[in-house]
């Protein structure tokens, strides 16, 4: 994607932040949010062509944009920056703390950081604060707290890009080969740094330092080069040995732990493990490739995505590793959304871009009513499924699916009534607000949606957004029970800074007998792709594509959904 998209949308979505916390009209908010993730998801470079081509994006923004691409900045974002101190929308970061709060605690107590406002609850300077009472300072503390772990690593989606991006700037002829180990290749939801190892000359290094995306060197060796980007994200780039690619890949995707159980195998062969191979003494055994160092230690290879010495050594061993579900298994997407809510492309465009990911079937879930932001009525809903059903007549190989993604409210309803839902193919019901309920309230509220036989999966359960609102608290044991008992499925929304189930929570679900949807969520057609990090989810809590509804052929979808003849 286009630099400059990404720059003027990150602008404006700043901009839009801006604007409400000072109390701007939420519609306008509402259009520049809108304008900032189509601007962002848009194939060409406005740079170089016509941002007005960009749907939702008119005059008003078009100007800003232009100002922006010129000079890095537009005068009502000067303006705004210059009333709301950087610390203060930092601030409304923290989970738990709302925009309003956050400019309350600005302007009536001087509080201008998270730092700041950590000291004022620890000081006791808030006690007495309307709204602020201990229970509510107590969680102040836990989020800030939070957003500091979460802000020293990054999602999977960043990670992914950048990593990517590494790799494709360092490839030439010259590099034998080339790929990214450590936490990213074991697909965990946030990474430390990245680890890219390479079979190269060593002036790869040199090229490396000086690449466009470097920041910061903080370590150059021979042999490691550590980096930090414009982005803030520490690459690791290490040469490795040809003969050694095997042995360094094993080690340096980890997990420690991981490696430390390998390593015992390994000692107690009288061997020794390390990142140059298999050794009998000086005789080399195994070094080449990942699976030779598994197989000379007596087991087969061991997917990355399983490596976090939770079982999968002595399951290899035994040889009953689980088949875990891949990419290629899933058959559709269960949760998207289109332009009628807040999706940026089209039903036809969408459903185009899906037919061209080979799916057998397809859900179009926009939101239901009760977002009063996506202005849904029942009539609007009615003409898209017509719609989709003309469009269906295009697709003869994909199932087109008419679904609605419903707001679970604080007392676990849904938006429309039994017999307008029965209408639905399939329906994802989600939290979208009330995230402080109490545990007992939370779980009461998820078990009336699992109760509801009109709604199949629960989409982005902990509704948390990595880096920026913590998960709800849910007794998610009783919660599970009643999804299994009920025929509900748990999503695994893919968008990587959701990344929800989370897979500790995923294997809790897997426990009590629960089926899953790998969903992507998607607001526009890129994210569609993002379906491949739910996959990784799924392959770390060992799920295969029995665990998985949307692996399975469209008539045993059908009669998990209550469908069955559609
Ligand atoms: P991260 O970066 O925090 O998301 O997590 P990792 O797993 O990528 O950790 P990192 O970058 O420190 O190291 C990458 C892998 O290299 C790690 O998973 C295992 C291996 N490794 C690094 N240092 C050591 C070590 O001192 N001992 C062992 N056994 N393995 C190590
Ligand atoms: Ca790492
Ligand atoms: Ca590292
Ligand atoms: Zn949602």
């Amino acid at each position: 994607m286009a630099r400059a998209n990404d720059e003027a949308a990150a602008a404006l979505q700043e901009y839009a932040d801006l604007f409400a916390m000072t109390g701007g009209d939420a519609f306008r908010v509402r259009s520049y949010q809108k304008a900032a993730k189509a601007i962002a998801g848009h194939p060409e470079d406005i740079a170089g062509g016509d941002v007005r081509s960009v749907p939702g994006v008119g005059e008003a923004i078009a100007k800003k944009i232009e100002e922006f691409l010129q000079r890095g900045s537009f005068r009502q974002l000067d303006d705004l920056r210059g009333r709301i101190p950087e610390g203060v929308r930092r601030m409304t970061r923290i989970p738990g703390l709302g925009p309003k709060k956050a400019v309350f605690l600005f302007t009536e107590l001087g509080i201008d950081s998270p730092d700041a406002l950590r000291e004022a609850i620890t000081a006791g300077r808030l006690s007495g604060v309307k709204g602020l009472g201990p229970r509510t300072a107590e969680n102040l503390l836990k989020g800030i707290e939070q957003m500091e772990q979460a802000g020293r690593r990054v999602h999977i989606g960043i990670a992914t890009e950048l990593a990517e991006k590494v790799i494709a700037s360092l490839s030439d002829d010259r590099v034998e080969r080339i790929a990214y180990a450590g936490s990213l290749r074991r697909m965990k939801d946030t990474i430390g740094d990245i680890d890219v190892l390479a079979v190269g000359p060593a002036e790869l290094m040199a090229d490396f330092r000086a690449m466009p995306y470097v920041a910061e060197v903080i370590a150059a060796g021979e042999k490691k080069t550590s980096i930090r980007t414009t982005g803030g994200v520490q690459v690791d780039l290490r040469l490795i040995p040809a003969e050694s690619w095997g042995a360094a890949m094993q080690y340096f995707t980890g997990s420690k732990e991981h490696n430390v159980r390998i390593r015992e195998m390994a000692v107690k062969k009288g061997w020794k493990l390390s990142e140059y191979g298999l050794f009998e003494g000086e005789r080399v055994i195994a070094s080449r490739t990942e699976e030779e160092i598994y197989e000379a230690l007596g087991m087969p290879w061991i997917p990355p995505t399983m490596r976090e010495d939770g079982g999968e050594v002595a399951a290899a061993l035994r040889g009953e590793l689980p088949e875990v579900v891949t990419l290629d298994d899933l058959r559709g997407d269960l949760h998207t959304h289109t332009d009628l809510t807040d999706g940026i492309a089209s039903l036809g465009d969408m459903v185009a871009a899906a037919a061209g990911l080979g799916y057998s079937y397809y859900a179009v879930t926009d939101h239901a009513p009760d977002l009063v932001m996506q202005r849904m009525t029942l009539d609007k809903a009615l003409a898209q499924r017509e719609r989709l059903a003309r469009l269906q007549e295009s697709y003869p190989g994909m199932r087109l699916l008419h679904g609605t993604e419903l707001n679970i409210g604080p007392d676990g309803s849904v938006d429309w009534p039994a017999e307008v839902l029965a209408g639905f193919d399939v329906t994802v019901a989600s939290v979208h607000s009330h995230f402080n309920q109490s545990r007992d309230e939370m779980t009461a509220r998820f078990i009336a949606a699992c109760d509801n036989p009109q709604v199949h999966i629960i989409g982005h359960p902990t509704t948390r957004k990595i880096g920026k609102r913590g998960p709800v608290d849910a007794d998610w044991d009783a919660v599970f029970r009643r999804a299994a008992a009920t025929g509900t499925a748990m999503e695994i929304d893919s968008y990587p800074d959701r990344s929800d189930l989370p897979d500790d929570l995923v294997r809790l679900a897997r426990h009590h007998g629960v089926k899953f949807s790998i969903d992507s969520d998607s607001h526009a057609i890129p994210h569609l792709v993002n379906q491949r990090y739910g996959v990784g989810i799924a392959q770390r809590a060992w799920l295969t594509t029995d665990d998985v509804i949307n692996t399975w052929p469209l008539d045993r979808l059908l009669a998990f959904l209550g469908r069955e003849g559609r």
